[in-house]
């Protein structure tokens, strides 16, 4: 059973008032996660040892493995990708009770978390991702990974939000400013809702 695209939970255009354009979500939903799809598929295909395999068995059996580096940027992308459309809405912004008062907990307050996930984001040298994780602790902390990389392939615990800081995810929106991409999407676009049902 071959991996699939998963439509987008609303219509292209529909962040396109919070800050990502329409041309954005075509180029970024249908033709890059597309594309990583449809790699994913082809090693698949030609490797029996992952015929049948989840995404996060593929994950983890290709995770640290040199030969199998192509493998595991395409379905970490696959994963990452799935989350990110989620983790966007076009009420986005609002945060349930429920995750500020943890939010405040564990970080001191609202903007010290958006400000520790700016850094991160920021910080992320090239292509790479920013995550708010619950982790094994039973702490929220904020991680970035570079390239394909995620938390279940870091060990680091349940990706709750994930912020895709590869240039395909801003550059018409905000051309070399990844910090005001940043952080209008933490105001504007993050789906805190979603991010606290993950919470569990
Ligand atoms: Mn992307």
């Amino acid at each position: 059973m071959a991996f699939e695209l998963p439509p987008l939970p609303y219509s292209h255009g529909a962040l396109a008032e919070r800050g990502m354009c329409q041309e954005t979500m075509e180029l970024h939903h249908d033709k890059h996660h597309q594309a990583y799809v449809t790699a994913l598929n082809g090693f698949v295909e030609k490797n029996p040892a992952l015929a049948g395999k989840s995404l996060d068995e593929i994950i983890q059996m290709s995770n640290g493995k040199a030969d199998m580096a192509p493998v595991f940027n395409n379905a970490g992308q696959h994963w990452n990708h799935i989350l990110f459309w989620q983790n966007m809405s076009p009420q986005g912004g609002a945060m349930p009770g429920a995750l500020e008062s943890k939010i405040t907990s564990d970080f001191g307050s609202v903007q010290a978390f958006k400000d520790a996930f700016k850094t991160a984001a920021v910080g992320q040298f090239g292509s790479g991702w920013a995550w708010l994780v619950l982790g094994t602790d039973g702490k929220l902390k904020v991680t970035k990974t570079p390239n394909g990389s995620n938390p279940l392939a870091t060990g680091e615990g349940r990706a709750l939000l994930g912020c895709d800081v590869w240039e395909h995810s801003y550059y018409l929106d905000f051309r070399n400013r990844r910090p005001d991409y940043v952080s209008n999407w933490l105001d504007k676009i993050a789906n805190y809702e979603f991010a606290a049902s993950q919470m569990g």
